[in-house]
This record gives C-alpha cells, structure tokens and sequence, in this order.
C-alpha cells in the first residue's frame, strides 16, 4: 500500500470561488474548490456510478491494473491490461460487484479505466459526446477548446506516474471521488526526466514521488481533489496522480498553449532519434501500450510539418532529413550524447554493485550473526 508522501510540499493556491479563471498569464496550478456547481454537464451526473453504467456501460474501454502491494508505481506498460472490456462491468468491480470479465482481486490489485479519449469512448456520436463536458464555461478566456476531454476512472490506489505532458494548459475536473495530485515546477530537472517509456508528448522521472522522498532542498505542491473542484495546471508542471477513495472519476481538458508548435519540432525529433532504438527493445515497457512504431520515412514527414508550422513556410523532407543526420551526428553532440551513457551506466553497474553488497551482507548475517562475532 501507498506510504505517506514525503518530502516538503505546499498546498495549491485556491482561486476566488465562482470566478473564471485566466490562463493566459497562469504560473503556477490553480485549485477551484467546488467550481463545477455552477456548471450543468450532463457528465456531472455520471458521479452517480449506476447512471454511467446506464447510459455507457455497453461502451468498450481498455484497463490497467497494478499491484498494490508494489513499491514503485508501475510505468503503463508494466501494468496488467484487459483490452475491450464493457465499462459497465468495471463499473460492478468498482463497487465489489460480480465482475466477469475482470478476474483481479480488489485486495490486491488497483485498477484503472485511464486516459479515455472522448473521441474513440463516443465514437458513434456525432460531436463526440464533447458537449458531455464543456470546460470553456470555466475559463474567462472563452477559447475554442480543441480536441474533446478525456476520462479517468479508477479503484483506490489507482495510479499515473510522475511525468510532463509537452503541450497545452491541462483542467482536471473532479467529477467523483478524491484523487491526490502532487506536482513539481518546469523547472524541475531534479526529479530525473526521460523519454522512457516513449510515448507522444510525455516525459516521465526517475523520481517516484508517490513513493519516494523528495530531496531536501526541493518543494513541490500537493492537493487533493474532492467532488466539484477543479485544478488548472499551466503547460510543463510535472504531475503524479492517485485515487484516494474507493473509487474516482475526473474528466481533463488539453487547450493549447503557447509555444505548442515549437514543442512539436522537438516531439518530432525526439521520435525521429527514438523509433529506430525502439524497434528491437529488450524491455517491452519501453513503449506505451497505445504508441506506434512509425517508419524513419514517416517520422520526417511528421517532422517536416512541424517545421512547416513553426517556420510558416515549405520546407522538404530531404532538406529536413539532411538537417536531422547534420545534427546528430555532429561531434560536440556525440560527445554529449557518450558523456550521458557513460553516467548512466556507471549508475546502473553502482546500484548493481550495491544490492549485490546489501545481499552478500544478508548471506554472511545469516552465516554469521552478531553474538558469533564476540
Ligand atoms: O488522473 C490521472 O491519473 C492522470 C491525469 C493526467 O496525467 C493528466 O491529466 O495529464
């Protein structure tokens, strides 16, 4: 089970109750104690379980599962995964209910129906059910919200580890239950960020901080979300989420920020340089369950058009491919890229070296214990 979070951590500033909050200008997360009273979403009718499985349970949805008994929060591709199973029958494991499709003990396992998009979960509806949940009533700004919401519903202890989302403003509205965000600045390099497991626009840390201490000299923020708030968190804060209560549901909202497109070019080539390391991996986790594998071919059209936005004008694949290779494979780059391998493996081989030492000490303990030595 979950140890208690440690570290230096503040609370989430609170906004004005029933004010609209504006982004532009947002420099740190925002709690909205209770903003979705004044809100009519026909989503907000879903914090009764029995009406979501009424009106969705037919729906098909993908689940994870992770063992609460583990001590670091399992990355999405270490979890255990059903595919296509009936939301109303994870809504019947939720409450302790004959579940048939689901065979994982409550007692042992979390379970999570995490990062549904609106799109593919409402596929058959013609707006994508967007009108589900419509959070430009909650920003000053009236954006057109682009893209539709996403839905996360989970057990107790049901968990997303610790990473940054590369674009756009995120609003996560707390529709049921209770779920603990800790969150951590941009700035934050502290906390070891990687791009493994790849995944488009994530960066997930070394640092777990739902398990793990945060060193000394560092804070991050912490809030928990209960029924009606909602919590703004401005482009790049690093977040690790839990569900607290038997069971949670939020929808969040992506709105572009900006500096999206630049963040694009840097997406494309990340994946560009990452793809063909990950076509023969030997951990299956190092890629997200929903990623894919694109062709170098592909990753440079993809990278093209990225540069295209940033650049406003043409450019071409060749020109780009040419730049990338140019790039790359320039010394001062190698040598960086040699320094980082270097470091990393020397910490790999001392963390080796030291459980080896930790388990050699155990044997000889037991060989040998204390009162032989006198
Ligand atoms: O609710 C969660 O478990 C994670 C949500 C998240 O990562 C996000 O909204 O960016």
């Amino acid at each position: 089970m979950a140890m208690p979070i440690k570290g230096c951590y503040r609370a989430v500033e609170a906004g004005q109750p029933g004010c609209p909050v504006l982004l532009a200008g947002l420099k740190e997360p925002l709690l909205l104690p209770g903003a979705l009273r004044r809100c009519s979403w026909p989503a907000l009718s879903w914090a009764d379980l029995q009406v979501l499985h009424r009106e969705h349970g037919h729906r098909k949805v993908a689940l994870r599962f992770g063992a609460l008994s583990a001590s670091r929060t399992p990355w999405e591709g270490q979890c255990e995964r059903l595919e296509d199973v009936q939301l109303g029958d994870f809504c019947k494991w939720l409450v302790d209910q004959e579940a048939p499709s689901i065979s994982h003990r409550k007692d042992e396992w979390w379970g999570y129906c995490s990062y549904q998009h609106f799109e593919a979960l409402f596929e058959d509806m013609e707006d994508s059910n967007r009108a589900a949940a419509n959070f430009a009533e909650l920003l000053k700004e009236k954006p057109s919200v682009p893209g539709a919401p996403t839905l996360w519903l989970g057990s107790k202890g049901a968990r997303t580890p610790c990473h940054q989302d590369a674009y756009g403003h995120n609003i996560v509205a707390q529709i049921a239950g209770e779920k603990l965000w800790l969150l951590f600045d941009p700035s934050s390099s502290w906390l070891g960020g990687h791009r493994l497991p790849f995944e488009d626009s994530s960066t997930f840390t070394d640092l777990d901080p739902l398990e793990e201490e945060i060193p000394q000299r560092f804070t991050g923020l912490r809030t928990t979300l209960h029924p009606g708030d909602v919590l703004v968190i401005p482009r790049h804060w690093f977040h690790a989420v839990e569900c607290t209560s038997s069971w949670s549901l939020s929808l969040n909202q992506w709105l572009d920020a900006p500096g999206d497109a630049e963040q694009r070019v840097h997406e494309a080539i990340a994946r560009c340089l990452a793809s063909p390391l990950l076509e023969v991996r030997p951990e299956g986790w190092w890629l997200n369950p929903d990623e894919d594998l694109l062709e170098t071919s592909e990753n440079i059209e993809f990278l093209m058009s990225a540069l295209q936005v940033q650049l406003g004008r043409e450019v071409s694949a060749s020109a780009v491919h040419a730049a990338l290779l140019r790039a790359a494979t320039r010394p001062e780059v190698v040598s960086s890229i040699v320094g980082l391998v270097a470091s990393d493996l020397h910490r790999q081989l001392e963390a080796e070296d030291k459980e080896k030492y930790v388990g050699r000490l155990r044997v000889t303990d037991y060989l040998c214990p204390p009162s032989c030595m006198s």
